[in-house]
């Protein structure tokens, strides 16, 4: 095992693989830019760096300042937890070449997942059901597009191959407006990733977002953590997440996730890695592969008992996974609902100093956050705050439970969205559970005020 890792993060990721370190008897050397003085995790630290100023490209996105961090305190290995460096392939490579062990998969693996035409091609022959489209990149013959698009069916959705997460996407509901939306993705793609290559696919209504979550090490061992539920979203930003999906058949969900782990093993992926599905009358498709830790990694913690952070860690050591599928049992039922510092219902962010913070308890009830009373945060970064996360036998006492824990939380000082939870916690749609991607955008529209 290391003796020491250095944490390319902030926030609450920071906070969480801090506790991971811990737990491990590694040492944490946390980096922090200059807004981020006071942060949690830098008071709890044995040791911290100034990385830089406050804009993340000069801190947090700084991969030079990042490498000479982990030099200088004799760092052994870099996890860049989520967002910021952690899906970028360059730095994975010159985190290596510096000497020191990337937290996460190979640089090759994180540059096939990033493009999503090599991702896409990469399950299709590991046999992993993807939605039905051309088979890798559009040519440019307009004949030849129309074709396409014909095969697969209007409506399409033409997509660039270095987008992702929502980004570059254009939906086509006719053949007149086919070339044209071509020619728009592609130059937007081109000014926005460097790369003007687009894909085509069936366009599907009105999906559910179904994620799984694996865990691979360095000797070709690979597990499926089950499934999480993340449709509840807005503008492509994830509020509300669960685990098990409701009302998925379990006996197809673990067909996937055995092509899932199958796909891992086939492409010697290592580390944790998220397989993003859209979910429609009873078929799975994969669209993307995240290959980081995930915002929403607690609610299948929460389920499976197995600590996804800690597990990184050990398998980029070199560790053999400490768990084989048959050890993988989900239990109960997981909810996590993201606090983010922002009006409820406009959305605008919310920075600012917070008074009073008091955190939710009780049975079942986990709190990932690295705010405290008097925290100031900051308004350079992403305004998630933190995520309140419950457990119980079933999904009617989690969502019991989640109604207590935010009831009883309390920040004051700064907006929260916390109002706009505790009403889709009585929301009789949510309640019943299944709704699909578009969901909380219309009840959005609904509930105007
Ligand atoms: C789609 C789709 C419908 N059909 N692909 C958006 C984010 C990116 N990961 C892929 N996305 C979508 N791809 C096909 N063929 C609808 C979406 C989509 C979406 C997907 C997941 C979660 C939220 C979403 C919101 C709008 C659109």
């Amino acid at each position: 095992m290391f003796k020491k890792i250095l944490v390319a993060n902030r926030g609450e990721i920071a906070l969480r693989i801090q506790r991971a370190c811990r737990e491990l008897g590694v040492k944490a050397v946390m980096v922090y830019s200059e807004a981020d003085r006071d942060a949690k995790y830098v008071r709890l630290a044995e040791e911290a760096v100034c990385i830089g100023p406050a804009p993340s490209n000069l801190s947090y996105l700084n991969m030079p300042a990042i490498i000479s961090a982990a030099e200088v305190t004799d760092a052994e290995a870099i996890h860049p937890g989520y967002g910021f460096l952690s899906e970028n392939a360059d730095f994975a490579e010159r985190v290596e070449k510096s000497g020191f062990q990337f937290i996460g998969p190979t640089p090759e693996s994180i540059r096939i997942m990033g493009d999503k035409v090599s991702a896409k091609q990469a399950m299709i022959k590991a046999g992993v059901p993807c939605v039905p489209g051309s088979e890798g990149e559009l040519p440019d013959d307009p004949v030849q597009i129309r074709r396409i698009a014909k095969a697969v069916g209007y409506p399409v959705i033409i997509k660039a191959a270095g987008g992702g997460g929502g980004r570059g996407m254009r939906v086509v509901h006719t053949e007149a407006a086919l070339i044209n939306a071509v020619a728009m993705t592609k130059a937007e793609a081109g000014a926005a990733f460097g790369n003007p290559a687009v894909y085509m696919e069936k366009f599907l209504q009105n999906p559910r977002h179904i994620e799984i979550q694996i865990l691979a090490d360095k000797h070709k061992n690979a597990v499926y953590l089950g499934e999480r539920d993340c449709s509840m979203q807005r503008r492509h930003q994830k509020i509300l997440e669960e685990a098990p999906a409701p009302g998925i058949n379990r006996k197809l969900i673990e067909r996937i996730g055995e092509r899932c782990v199958a796909a891992c093993k086939k492409i010697g992926y290592r580390g944790a890695g998220t397989f993003e599905f859209l979910y429609e009358d009873g078929e799975f498709y994969f669209i993307e592969m995240n290959t980081r830790v995930q915002v929403e990694h607690p609610v299948t913690e929460m389920v499976t008992g197995v600590d996804i952070v800690k597990t990184q860690i050990m398998v980029a050591a070199g560790e053999k996974l400490p768990f084989a599928q048959r050890d993988i049992v989900m239990r109960g039922h997981a909810i996590e609902c993201r606090v983010n510092a922002e009006d409820p219902y406009k959305f605008v962010p919310s920075p600012g100093r917070v008074t009073v913070w008091h955190a939710p308890g009780g049975p079942g009830v986990r709190v990932d956050s690295h705010i405290y009373t008097n925290y100031f945060v900051p308004p350079n970064y992403d305004s998630m705050v933190g995520k309140i996360i419950v457990h119980g036998d079933t999904r009617e006492q989690a969502m019991a439970r989640m109604r207590t824990a935010l009831a009883e939380t309390v920040i004051e000082g700064i907006n929260t969205n916390i109002p706009l939870h505790r009403e889709l916690l009585v929301d009789a749609k949510f309640m019943d559970g299944g709704t699909n991607i578009h969901y909380l955008e219309h009840w959005l529209e609904q509930h105007k005020r």
